[in-house]
């Protein structure tokens, strides 16, 4: 690691420690004689164009940086260029955003009502971005309904034997088949504004001050696209407004959050007021329960198909993920009156 941290203009080498929770980039913190950094090993399984992918992040952050807001910094490498192609992967670096955590649950309400104006505030302030110029890094990442064909393609392929362990989740996600549509339809009939939209709005994708509680930047920026705002929404609802983490075992332990919901919704729409039309309004509550869905059967897609790109612990940990996803799914249904 040393060898390719010294390809960045980082200063001497400390320590390089793994770092952070997410799924899909390998993550270090990088520690210098003069600074901190992030090293990420970009998975290029996922991110089939990095070089597009890293021009998307170059440019979202300076224009987010010219709005006065708070973003990730690349550090560059020695020639000059925001990412490192080696024969074992691609390196991109950031500078650390010092004094900020990130949780994996929330109990406390305002907290949450922040995260949901700072992704609302993020979403706006890449309101006039040209979005001709971003590479689309994965392509129908937001489709359920091609989500749910590659769900039911991995259900009948069933290429580890898996799919006797998990029957009542296979059923659940089928017998709700014809809701998936539901956003989808109506951004592509154009009855939903298509709008440059982060579509990771997890809680661990926001750095909140350690001292002030409120949230710094938003980051995590591999999948800003052309999107719906409704999917920024879902997303962060589907992580937050849960008691327990995504991968919590206990499912008497995980419920949905009426409370987290509505503070969310607070802070969302707080920072969206303007923009927002009445018809993506009235489609919140759906785009809750179509997120958290969806990202049960991805979780269970992948467990079926031998845990290939959601980082995993242990052989169960995808079908724990989508254990906790649908039973929020289900407690949304009591919810909502959709
Ligand atoms: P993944 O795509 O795998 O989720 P992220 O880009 O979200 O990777 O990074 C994983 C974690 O690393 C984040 O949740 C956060 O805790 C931490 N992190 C990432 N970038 C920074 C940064 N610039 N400063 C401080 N922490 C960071
Ligand atoms: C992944 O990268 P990370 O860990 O923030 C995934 C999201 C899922 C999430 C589930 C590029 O997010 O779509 O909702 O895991 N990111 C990608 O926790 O697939
Ligand atoms: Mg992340």
């Amino acid at each position: 690691m040393k060898d390719i941290v010294n390809s960045f203009t980082v200063g001497k080498v400390i320590s390089v420690e793994p770092y952070g929770e997410g799924h899909i980039n390998r993550t270090y913190l990088v520690t210098t004689d003069t600074a901190r950094y992030i090293l990420q090993k970009i998975n290029d399984k996922v991110f089939g164009d990095v070089d597009g992918l890293m021009k998307n992040i170059v440019a979202v952050t300076e224009f987010i940086k010219n709005k006065g807001m708070e973003t990730l910094s690349v550090a560059p490498t020695n020639d000059g260029k925001p990412y490192l192609p080696h024969a074992t992967g691609f390196y991109r670096m950031y500078e650390f955003i010092e004094n900020t955590v990130t949780y994996q649950t929330v109990t406390d309400k305002n907290i949450f009502e922040l995260c949901g104006e700072a992704f609302g505030n993020f979403q706006n302030a890449l309101n006039d971005f040209d979005a001709t110029i971003l590479t689309e890094t994965i392509p129908c990442f937001h489709d359920t309904p091609k989500r749910y064909g590659d769900f039911i393609r991995a259900v009948n392929t069933d290429m580890c034997g898996r799919a006797k362990t998990c029957t009542a989740e296979i059923e659940f996600i089928i017998k709700r088949k014809d809701t998936y549509g539901k956003i989808i339809d109506m951004l592509k009939s154009g009855a939903l504004p298509l709008r440059v939209t982060h579509n990771d709005t997890k809680l661990n994708n926001i750095l909140i001050d350690k001292d002030s509680g409120k949230p710094r930047a938003v980051i995590d920026l591999d999948t800003v696209m052309p999107g719906s705002l409704l999917y920024d929404f879902g997303d962060g609802i589907r992580f937050g407004a849960s008691t327990a983490q995504e991968d919590e075992k206990d499912l008497d332990k995980v419920h949905f959050s009426p409370e987290l919901y509505e503070a969310y919704k607070t802070g969302f729409l707080r920072a969206a007021s303007g923009g927002i039309t009445k018809r993506e309004i009235e489609l919140l509550p759906c785009s809750a329960y179509l997120m958290t869905i969806e990202c049960g059967m991805r979780f269970l897609t992948d467990y079926l198909c031998d845990d290939t790109y959601f980082a995993t612990k242990y052989a169960e940990h995808n079908l724990v993920r989508a254990r906790t996803q649908l039973k929020l799914a289900s407690e949304m249904e009591n919810y909502f009156d959709f």
